[in-house]
């Protein structure tokens, strides 16, 4: 009897999910990294960049972004006229919260000349200080495609390592970190690789350099979709945030797919649930917005990144 009237009660905010977002002409966009139930009422789920193109482009008014804090504001920069909310306030990014505007400056000051090279998983603020942005699937095209020999590369210093490895580029890293795929460590890998010999592993280029070092492959979430889609290996262990696994089996049901490690978990990406999306919609409430003076400059950073062919 419980199971059912949690049932209803689930069917009941799908419908009223589905109903707000016809009147309210709205769109849900969710990460990767969010939970199951998330993930299959949103119109599109993906990587905060691309969601942020499909943001810019969608025919909507309002945009529901089941995210982190960071990935909405991405969305309100590149989307000024459209309201984007986030369903829970707490949901915020401490790697992108390693750095704020005025460490940048204090940075660029230290490094005349360098360019600034931004990961999306930054702050608006943050942004609006770099010369150009990157993602995990673009970072060394982007870096490789600026004139200056040297670039500050923020905020994550795991990329940067990752970046400075296949770059002729002199890379200077800020020394932040995602606290989740920082968890992981090469033991993990080890162990991994020993109770399934025959298995690829996948990691993220923001794990440790010694993670990646051993792992086969270290790739953005994009990135580890198309590669499972193409590779004939059957067993892949993942190693970033344990909702990819949820996109992955119903992208690739024919694979099947082990999470490197337990510890794989973001709490921030665990705060959205759909009672919390049916609030935002009802209630149009949690509204991000980015100042002008801010957006503007921001939204040249990404727009340089986005004219790197
Ligand atoms: O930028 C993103 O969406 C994150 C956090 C990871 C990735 O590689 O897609």
């Amino acid at each position: 009897m419980r199971g059912r009237r949690r049932f209803m009660e689930k069917q009941e905010i799908l419908e009223r999910i589905e109903q707000l977002k016809r009147e309210k002409n709205a769109v849900i966009l969710a990460h990767n990294y969010q939970i199951e139930e998330v993930q299959d009422v949103a119109d599109h789920v993906g990587d905060s960049f691309e969601l942020s193109r499909i943001a810019a482009d969608a025919d909507a008014d309002i945009i529901v972004f089941c995210g982190v804090h960071f990935m909405a504001e991405s969305a309100a920069i590149l989307s000024p006229d459209k309201t984007v909310l986030l369903p829970d306030l707490n949901a915020g990014c401490p790697l992108a919260d390693m750095i704020d505007a005025d460490q940048l400056r204090e940075f660029k000051k230290q490094h005349p000349g360098a360019a600034v090279a931004t990961y999306i998983n930054s702050t608006a603020a943050v942004k609006a200080e770099s010369d150009i942005c990157i993602t995990s699937a673009n970072a060394v095209k982007v870096v490789n495609s600026l004139s200056e020999e040297t670039v500050l590369f923020v905020p994550d210093g795991n990329l940067a390592h990752f970046v400075a490895q296949r770059t002729a580029k002199t890379i200077i890293p800020w020394a932040g970190y995602c606290n989740t795929h920082h968890r992981v460590t090469a033991e993990d890998v080890v162990k991994a690789r020993e109770l399934y010999p025959e298995a690829v592993i996948v990691v993220h280029p923001e794990c440790r350099p010694e993670v990646v070092a051993l792992a086969d492959v270290a790739l953005g979430t994009g990135g580890m979709i198309s590669y499972s889609r193409e590779t004939k290996v059957k067993d892949i262990i993942i190693g970033t945030e344990m909702g990819m696994l949820h996109r992955l089996k119903k992208e690739c049901p024919d694979k099947n797919f082990i999470l490197l490690s337990p510890k794989l978990i973001c709490p921030n990406m665990k705060y959205t649930n759909l009672e919390k999306v049916l609030n935002a919609l009802e209630k149009k409430e949690n509204v991000i917005t980015v100042p002008d003076e801010i957006r503007e400059r921001a939204v040249l950073a990404l727009e340089r990144m986005l004219a790197v062919k």
